[in-house]
């Protein structure tokens, strides 16, 4: 990877919830109103006027993203995107990914922001392979930054062994 694409990115461990970044991206469901995994996380630390302002919103389809404020949280946005569920590949999915990771970035540059932190969208309860998961968020994120100089950084939140050791593989060879 070329050293300034590469130190724009980078990959932590823990819990997302915790980072003062202008924006967390949340891995939400298209109701927009909570659920598991980080979204519940996110959620429960956010407080509840996170909720609120999510009923405004009316959902989000699959593969776009929608920002809130963060409350409660040390982060300033949440950009809640909404990842496929892992139906076997042959439905989208891929596509349907790398449109969270792109939309996500795009609400980012309009709202001014220049840190955002990811989780591993999807690959939770969604299902899908990490791997596979890991190159899409890599390839979208590196061509996004080659087209913008406004994004600062960009921080990959890898909770669990696996999925660290993953991204850092996915990077890497990237
Ligand atoms: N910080 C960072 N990553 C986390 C955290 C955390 N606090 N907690 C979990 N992860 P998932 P999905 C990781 O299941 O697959 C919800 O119910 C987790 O280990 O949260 O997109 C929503 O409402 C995994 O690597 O999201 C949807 O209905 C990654 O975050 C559905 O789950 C994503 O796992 C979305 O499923």
């Amino acid at each position: 990877m070329q050293q300034d694409l590469a130190n724009r990115i980078e990959v932590t461990k823990g819990d997302i919830t915790r980072l003062k970044v202008d924006a967390i991206v949340n891995a939400a469901n298209t109701s927009l109103l909570g659920g598991g995994g980080v979204d519940g996380a996110i959620h429960r630390a956010a407080g509840p006027g996170l909720v609120e302002e999510c009923r405004k919103l009316q959902g989000c389809p699959t593969g776009h993203a929608k920002i809130t404020g963060g409350y409660n949280l040390p982060a300033k946005h949440v950009i809640h995107a909404v990842g496929p569920v892992w139906h076997g590949g042959h439905h989208n999915e891929g596509a349907l990914l790398a449109g969270c990771y792109k939309n996500s970035l795009k609400l980012a540059v309009e709202n001014h922001l220049k840190t955002i932190a990811f989780p591993a969208i999807s690959t939770g309860v969604y299902a899908f392979p990490l791997e596979r998961a890991a190159r899409i968020a890599v390839r979208e994120v590196q061509d996004f930054l080659r087209q913008n100089d406004s994004i600062e950084k960009v921080i990959f939140v890898t909770f669990g062994e696996d999925t660290y050791r993953t991204y850092q593989k996915v990077l890497a060879e990237a």
